[in-house]
C-alpha cells in the first residue's frame, strides 16, 4: 500500500522486512555508542530536544551543519556508510520511480515514551532532494502540516516500525513534527523501547 499524503509526500508501510529492521537497528545501536554518538540537542533558544540525535556525514545544529560535535565529546562525525546511502536511493527509486539523488548525511532520532517532535521545517539543507524517512519501533503520531504555518491544517499519520516516509518536491519544506509516541508497541521480536527515526538527506555541502 502507498498512500500520497500531499503532492511529493509518500507513506510507504512495512518497507523494511523484520530483518532489515534488526540490520538497520544494529546499526543504530553502533552509531549511538561514543565517540561522537548520542547527545541532547540544545536550540538556540535555550531549549532542549526531547528527541537525542546522532549525525552522520555533517553535523546538525539547530540551525547548521558542522564537521565536527562540538557540544559532545568533539570527536569528528562518523561517516555516512555507502550502505545507506544505496539504501536511500532504493527508497527514493521505490517511491517516485526515476532517477535518486547521492545521500550523504543522516540524522536519526531516539524517542523514548515521553519524547516529542515541535512543528518545524527542515530547511537548512543546501538541497531540495526528497528527504527519506524510515521508523523503527514504537508507533508514533506523525503530524504532516503545510508550507506556510505551524498550525492546521495538518494530517495524522501513524507511523509504524519498517515505514518508510519519503518528503519530496513541494512537500520538502511542509511543517511537521511527531506529537506522541505510543509505548510499548514496537514488535516484540525488535528488541527496542521507544522509536528511532533515521533521515536520509542530502546536505548540499562541500565535502
Ligand atoms: C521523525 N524527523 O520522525 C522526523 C521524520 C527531523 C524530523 O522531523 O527533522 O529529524 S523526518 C520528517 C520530514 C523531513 C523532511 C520534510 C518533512 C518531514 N516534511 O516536509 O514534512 O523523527
Ligand atoms: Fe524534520
Amino acid at each position: 500500500a502507498r498512500t500520497q499524503v500531499a503532492p511529493g509526500a509518500v507513506h510507504l508501510p512495512d518497507w523494511l522486512d523484520a530483518a532489515r529492521q534488526s540490520e538497520l537497528l544494529d546499526a543504530c545501536r553502533d552509531w549511538a555508542r561514543p565517540p561522537a554518538g548520542l547527545r541532547t540537542v540544545r536550540t538556540p533558544g535555550g531549549g532542549t530536544m526531547t528527541a537525542r540525535q546522532v549525525c552522520l556525514g555533517w553535523h546538525w545544529y539547530p540551525y547548521a551543519y558542522a564537521r565536527t560535535v562540538a557540544d559532545g565529546d568533539g570527536a569528528p562525525v562518523k561517516p555516512f556508510p555507502p550502505w545507506l546511502g544505496e539504501l536511500g536511493r532504493r527508497a527514493v527509486r521505490d517511491t517516485f520511480g526515476g532517477p535518486a539523488p547521492d545521500y550523504d548525511i543522516a540524522l536519526i532520532n531516539f524517542y523514548d515514551a515521553d519524547a516529542r517532535m515541535g512543528m518545524h521545517r527542515d530547511s537548512d539543507e543546501k538541497s531540495h532532494a526528497p528527504v527519506v524517512s524510515l521508523s523503527l519501533g514504537d508507533t508514533c503520531v506523525f503530524r504532516f502540516g503545510n508550507t506556510a504555518t505551524r498550525t492546521r491544517p495538518y494530517t495524522d499519520v501513524e507511523l509504524r516500525s519498517g515505514d518508510l516516509f519519503v518528503f519530496g518536491g513541494p512537500s520538502r519544506l511542509a511543517y511537521h513534527g511527531v506529537p506522541r509516541i505510543h509505548p510499548g508497541t514496537a514488535p516484540p521480536g525488535l528488541g527496542l523501547t521507544g522509536r528511532l527515526n533515521i533521515t536520509l538527506r542530502v546536505s548540499g555541502l562541500r565535502r
